[in-house]
C-alpha cells in the first residue's frame, strides 16, 4: 500500500491510525503549499486533489480519511480502533461524524475563509470573511460542547482509544499549527490532548511533513 500524504489534519489522522495499528506503508509526501496535489497525475488518483489517498496493492484508490481508517480497521482488526461489536462501531462512528461535521468542517472552513484566506483563496472556493468568522465561532462553541461531553473521561467513547479520539486530537493539533487554541474553559480537552500527546503516534505532529 502507498499513502499520498501532506501537511494537515486529514493525512495526519490516517498516519496516526496506521501507527496505532502497527501498519507500515510507503508514504509519498505531496507539498500542498506549492500545489503538488494539483498535478494532472494526482488528479487521476484523487479527483478532489486532496490528501490523503491510499493506493492499494491492486491499484484501487481510497480517499476520505475516515473511510481509509474504516478500511484499515477491517483489514487489520487488531488493535480494535472503531469497535468490536455493531453497537460499539455505531457509537464510535456517531462520535467521529459529530466531531467531523460540527467541529472540524466549520473550523476548517472558518480558517480557510479567515486567517488562511491568502493561502486558500487562489486555490479553492472559500466563504466570505463574515461567514468565516461565524463558522469559527460555531466550531469553538462546539469544542466547548465536546469538552462537556468528555468530562473527566480520558477517551471520547468506550473508555479506550478509538478513531473518535484521533479525530479530536488531530483537529486540536491542526488548530495549534495555525495559531488557534482551544477556547477558554475547555479544560477537559486540554487534559485529553496532553495525554494523547504522550502516545508514540503523536510523534507524527512533531515531524516537518
Ligand atoms: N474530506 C477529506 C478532506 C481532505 C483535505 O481537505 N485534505 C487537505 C489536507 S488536510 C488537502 O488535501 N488540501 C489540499 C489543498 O489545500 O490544496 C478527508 O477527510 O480526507
Amino acid at each position: 500500500m502507498k499513502l499520498y500524504s501532506s501537511l494537515g489534519p486529514n493525512p495526519r489522522l490516517v498516519r496516526m491510525f496506521l501507527v496505532e495499528k502497527n501498519i507500515d506503508v510507503e508514504r509519498i509526501h505531496l507539498d500542498i503549499i506549492t500545489g503538488e496535489n494539483r498535478s494532472a497525475d494526482y488528479a487521476q488518483k484523487n479527483v478532489m486533489q486532496t490528501t490523503p489517498t491510499l493506493e492499494l496493492d491492486d491499484g484501487m484508490l481510497l480517499t476520505e480519511s475516515t473511510v481509509i481508517c474504516e478500511y484499515l480497521e477491517e483489514t487489520h482488526p487488531d488493535p480494535v480502533m472503531i469497535g468490536s461489536t455493531p453497537q460499539e462501531r455505531a457509537e464510535t462512528r456517531r462520535w467521529a461524524r459529530r466531531i467531523d461535521q460540527e467541529i472540524a468542517i466549520p473550523m476548517t472552513m472558518g480558517f480557510r475563509g479567515g486567517a488562511g484566506r491568502p493561502m486558500f483563496e487562489p486555490r479553492m472556493n472559500v466563504v466570505s470573511q463574515e461567514a468565516a468568522a461565524e463558522l469559527s465561532a460555531m466550531s469553538d462553541k462546539h469544542w466547548l460542547w465536546l469538552d462537556e461531553q468528555l468530562g473527566s473521561k480520558d477517551h471520547i467513547c468506550h473508555g479506550k482509544l478509538t478513531l473518535a479520539d484521533l479525530v479530536t486530537f488531530c483537529f486540536i493539533k491542526f488548530g495549534g499549527t495555525v495559531g488557534w487554541s482551544l477556547p477558554a474553559g475547555a479544560n477537559n480537552l486540554t487534559r485529553f490532548a496532553a495525554k494523547m500527546e504522550e502516545r508514540p503516534s503523536a510523534e507524527i505532529w512533531r515531524g516537518e511533513e
